[in-house]
C-alpha cells in the first residue's frame, strides 16, 4: 500500500486575506465606474483616479457587501451602492487634506491631491467624487434606492461627515473644548456615521426588514466608533489622549464585541462582517 499522502495544514487565512476576494470584486467594480483617465477633461479624470487607486482598505465598500449578504442577499446586489461609498470616502479625505482643513502633503504615503495636481483641482475632485456617487446611486437596479439615497444622504451631513468635521475644526480652535464628550460626538459624526450607513444601505439593497436593519446598525455605530478609537490609539492623539491609551484600546475591544453580538441571529450569512469585525480587533492589538 502506498504511503497516505497527507494534505500540510492550511495555513488560516489572515482575517485581512478572508476579505480579498470581494476587495477584488469592488476594485474591478470602481475601475469600471470611473471615467477613463484619458477622457476630456483629462485632468480631472486622471486625478480622481490617482485618488480612488491609490491603496485605500474598502473597508465601507465591504460592509455594505457584509450588510448585504447578512440580509439574505448576494453582495453583487449592493455593488453600485459599495462603489458610491468609496467614491464619497475618497472625497471626504482629498477634502480634508486641503490647505484649509488638515493640510496635508500625503495621504496614504503618498503626494496628496492638491499637492499632485494644484488646489481647484482638489477641490474640484472632491466635488466630482461627491457627485457621481449620488448619481451613480441614482441608477437604476438595486432596491430601495430612495431609502439608500437618504441613509448615506445624512451621514455625509451636518448630523455626519460635514457635522464632524465642523465641530473638528472649533476644537482646534478651542482646544479648552476637547473634551471627551465633544470628541466622542465628533467621532460619531465622522467616522462612525458613514460606517453605520455603509453597513445600512448594503442591508437595504438586500431587502433587510426592519429588526435586521435595527442590529446591523448597532453593529456598525459600534464598529464605528471602534474604528476611530482604534486610529486615536496608533496617531496617539485625538480619545487616545483624552481617556488614555489602554483605555480607549479596551474600549474599541469591547465595542467590538458588541458588534458581533448584534450579528448573532444572521448565523453564517453575517461571515464578511464578523470577518471585518475580526480585522478591526486585528487592527486593535497592534501597537
Ligand atoms: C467632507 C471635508 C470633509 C470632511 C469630512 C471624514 C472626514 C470629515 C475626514 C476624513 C479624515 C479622517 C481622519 C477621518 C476619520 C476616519 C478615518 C480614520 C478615515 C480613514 O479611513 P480608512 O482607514 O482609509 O478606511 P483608507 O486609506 O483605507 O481608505
Amino acid at each position: 500500500m502506498s504511503p497516505t499522502l497527507t494534505a500540510p495544514p492550511r495555513k488560516q487565512a489572515s482575517d485581512r486575506g478572508r476579505l480579498e476576494p470581494l476587495t477584488r470584486l469592488v476594485d474591478d467594480a470602481l475601475e469600471r465606474a470611473l471615467p477613463k483617465a484619458t477622457l476630456p477633461p483629462q485632468v480631472i479624470h486622471e486625478a480622481m483616479r490617482y485618488c480612488v487607486f491609490s491603496g485605500g482598505k474598502r473597508f465601507r465598500p465591504l460592509l455594505c457587501l457584509g450588510g448585504c449578504e447578512a440580509a439574505g442577499a448576494p453582495a453583487r446586489r449592493a455593488m453600485t451602492v459599495a462603489v458610491a461609498l468609496e467614491l464619497l470616502h475618497t472625497y471626504s479625505l482629498v477634502h480634508d487634506d486641503l490647505p484649509a482643513l488638515d493640510n496635508a502633503d500625503e495621504r496614504r504615503g503618498q503626494a496628496s491631491c492638491h499637492r499632485k495636481f494644484g488646489e481647484g483641482n482638489a477641490i474640484l475632485v472632491g466635488d466630482a467624487l461627491l457627485t457621481m456617487a449620488f448619481a451613480w446611486l441614482g441608477r437604476d437596479g438595486t432596491p430601495n434606492t430612495l431609502a439608500i439615497v437618504r441613509e448615506i444622504g445624512s451621514a455625509c451631513g451636518t448630523d455626519g461627515l460635514i457635522g464632524g468635521q465642523i465641530l473638528d475644526l472649533q476644537a482646534i480652535s478651542q482646544p479648552r473644548s476637547s473634551t471627551e464628550r465633544n470628541l466622542r460626538d465628533i467621532a460619531q459624526r465622522k467616522t462612525a456615521a458613514l460606517i453605520t450607513a455603509s453597513v445600512v444601505s448594503g442591508a437595504l439593497a438586500g431587502g433587510a426588514e426592519a429588526e435586521q436593519i435595527k442590529r446591523l446598525r448597532r453593529y456598525g455605530q459600534s464598529a464605528g466608533l471602534a474604528f476611530q478609537l482604534i486610529d486615536d490609539v496608533h496617531d496617539r492623539d485625538g480619545l487616545a489622549q483624552v481617556m488614555g491609551t489602554e483605555a480607549a484600546r479596551q474600549e474599541a475591544q469591547r465595542l467590538i464585541a458588541r458588534a458581533v453580538e448584534a450579528l448573532e441571529p444572521f448565523g453564517r450569512r453575517a461571515q464578511t462582517l464578523r470577518h471585518l469585525a475580526d480585522w478591526l480587533l486585528e487592527t486593535a492589538q497592534r501597537p
